[in-house]
């Protein structure tokens, strides 16, 4: 009788690992589905225009030598490779002095939306310079948006890097990028993917091999970057501008807050999200103009 009652369970245990075996088969299929989002950010000029042309095979991103920002939206396009589906999605410019600070703030906004949803990588995307407000908007997303997971989803691109294919040049230089910046950029400091690009306009057979090296890089990449803790962002800001000139801070605050709810207000379409971010990029936003952090 306790024989029959044990094999009975054993069998009604392998059923139900049976149907959870094809559960978690379906969330697997369908996860292969969904697109691998790329996000591009950095300087305006820096090539992340050029850069999602290159991996989507299209014109459909504005390339421009012009230094006022080409992209006003972040914008989007997706392609298949390996039938696997990518979108890129190519930001503006961070640093653009000619963005109203409602430009930045709705863009840093929907930066937030995007790390939501999830993200398969990071390319973060530099020609060799780097500016102050640059610098200044890393600092901000490694506070405000990113969490320490972030290194593990984030790949420094050089663009405009004419010797990429040779292997101790690259290495050079990302040495000397280490040597140099990863005192004031944490992200460069502990990033561990760096790749080396040339992508000038026309130059097929180039951009051909840039795409190649993406790609093969993006397909060795696993799992997708959702910052834990972007709940608690208010909370994390505060912590951060309590350790930094606190009372400059407040003085800002006082200055700028009730004018940027206002404009927010009228910014409608970023949702419900946009309440926890809004509040706290009211203050920071304006304390980037005034170079305060
Ligand atoms: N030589 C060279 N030019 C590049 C490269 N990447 C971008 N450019 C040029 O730099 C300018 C700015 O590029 P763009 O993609 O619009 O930069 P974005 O502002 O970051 O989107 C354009 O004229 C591009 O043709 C590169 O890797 N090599
Ligand atoms: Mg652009």
């Amino acid at each position: 009788m306790e024989k029959i009652q044990d094999e009975d369970w054993k069998k009604k245990c392998q059923g139900f690992q049976e149907i959870i075996d094809k559960k978690n088969q379906i969330i697997e299929e369908f996860t292969k589905k969904l697109p691998r989002k790329i996000l591009l950010i950095g300087c305006t000029g820096s090539g992340k225009s050029t850069l999602a042309n290159v991996l989507t095979s299209t014109n459909k991103f504005k390339e421009s030598n012009y230094s006022i920002s080409q992209t006003k939206t972040i914008q989007r396009c997706q392609f298949v490779e390996k039938e696997i589906i990518y979108e890129v999605i190519d930001t503006i410019g961070l640093n653009d002095t000619k963005l109203s600070r409602e430009d930045i703030l709705y863009k840093l906004a929907e930066l937030a939306r995007e790390l939501k949803d999830g993200l398969h990588q990071i390319l973060l995307v530099n020609n060799g310079r780097f500016t102050e407000e640059e610098i200044q908007v890393y600092k901000i997303l490694e506070t405000v948006l990113f969490d320490e997971n972030v290194k593990n989803y984030t790949t420094i691109v050089r663009t405009n890097f004419e010797k990429f294919e040779d292997e101790e040049e690259c290495q050079n230089n990302q040495r000397l990028l280490i040597e140099e910046k990863s005192r004031i950029m944490a992200i460069i400091k502990n990033c561990n993917f760096f790749i080396h690009l040339d992508n000038p306009s026309n130059d097929i057979s180039k951009r051909k091999k840039s795409k190649a090296i993406l790609l093969n890089h993006l397909n060795k990449q696993i799992g997708v970057y959702r910052p834990s803790n972007l709940e608690k962002l208010n909370e994390r800001i505060m912590d951060y501008m309590k350790n930094e000139n606190r009372e400059l801070v407040i003085q800002e605050m006082d200055k700028h807050v009730s004018k940027f709810e206002d404009k927010l207000s009228n910014l409608g379409q970023i949702g419900s999200f946009i309440s926890g971010l809004a509040a706290v990029a009211a203050i920071i936003v304006p304390l980037v103009s005034c170079n305060i952090m």
